[in-house]
């Protein structure tokens, strides 16, 4: 007993020691510290955590960067306008943000760019005025046409189909819908027949709700397209739940980690979906590389986007990644480990 205290004390004086002679010393360098917030469209999806993920890739290849990640708990504009404010309060270098409405948070965010602040909409954009660039995931024509052609694919070309989507002011999901409901026009869509478009706010409980309610007010519908990661989710339950999987096929924009299941139990044959996790990375990576001044603001400046290469902005200050790609039974399960 008397050994250890010895040795305590020993060590105790020891460590006193050498914390004095560290008060002498000067610390190392710390390298610059760039901190780059991320604002979603609310916490808790899943497609936002795997951007999350992306982020962080990205900061810990870049070196010296902080990623703040944050939104409101419901998705809302009034939620990410006093996110923002206080995101400028802390001086932030960069704000990469899915935004819940295109107008609604410009006047926060050209207050941010005033001071310096650069903003890039990423996933949900922002009218030109609010950002200064803003990356897509993919084209948002191609997007929108391929969750018609595997609703028609299901109804083997007749029938009628539903939109469940997000939030009724969400900038990527309307623009999408616009892109569907022009498709349908084509003539060889001219069977297919858009009886309503619904909206969920990327709330679980809501957009199931809103799922039934299709269900049940429109009983010969055969279709139902959901445009977003929740909203999919949902729709996939309310088939299952109300007895109609092989009566109603659910399609759309899902995460395969949350789809597995309900592509096994036969509710949804076919969904599409960009990498969550690249867009995060790419948005964050493209954000420093502003902040750092390596790339310019300015049509068809070239922007390094890290492990994916290089993407160039458009005259409206607009980037996409790749195409979207389509899962099934087949590939689900392998997707699923991933996002
Ligand atoms: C939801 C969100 C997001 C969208 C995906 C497909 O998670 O609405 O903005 O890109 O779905």
């Amino acid at each position: 007993m008397k050994k250890i205290k010895k040795i305590l004390l020993a060590a105790a004086a020891v460590g006193i020691l050498a914390g004095l002679a560290g008060c002498g010393e000067k610390k190392p360098e710390q390298p610059q510290q760039t901190k780059i917030a991320m604002v979603v469209k609310s916490l808790g999806n899943g497609f936002f955590d795997a951007a999350h993920t992306g982020a962080k890739e990205a900061a810990s290849q870049l070196g010296g960067v902080e990623v703040i990640y944050t939104g409101p708990t419901t998705p809302s504009a009034e939620g990410q306008i006093e996110i923002i404010n206080s995101l400028i309060s802390q001086k932030v270098d960069a704000i990469v943000v899915s935004a819940n409405d295109p107008n609604a948070l410009v006047p926060i965010t050209k207050k941010a760019m005033q001071r310096g602040i650069k903003v890039i909409a990423f996933d949900s954009g922002l009218a030109p005025g609010g950002r200064q660039m803003q990356l897509n995931p993919s084209n948002p024509e191609m997007i929108g046409e391929k969750q018609i052609q595997m609703a028609a694919k299901e109804l083997g070309g007749k029938g009628e189909l539903a939109i469940l989507s997000a939030s009724a002011q969400a900038t990527n999901q309307n623009i999408w819908i616009g892109v569907m409901k022009k498709t349908l026009e084509k003539p060889e869509y001219k069977d297919l027949k858009l009886v309503a478009t619904v909206y969920g706010d990327d709330q679980s409980d809501k957009s199931y709700r809103e799922a039934i309610g299709l269900l049940r007010s429109h009983p010969n519908l055969k279709a139902i397209i959901a445009p977003t990661t929740v909203g999919i989710v949902a729709a996939s339950k309310a088939v299952a739940d109300e007895g109609l999987v092989g009566k109603v096929f659910v399609t759309g924009l899902g995460l395969p980690s949350e789809m597995a299941g309900h592509v096994k139990s036969g509710a949804v044959r076919e969904f599409a979906i960009w990498n969550p996790i690249d867009l995060g990375y790419a948005a964050t990576y493209a954000a420093h590389q502003f902040v750092t001044g390596k790339a310019k603001l300015e049509p068809g400046a070239s922007v390094s986007v890290g492990r994916l290469g290089n993407v160039t902005l458009d005259a409206n200050g607009e980037a996409a990644l790749g195409p979207p790609f389509t899962y099934n039974a087949e590939n689900v399960e392998q997707f699923a480990k991933l996002f």
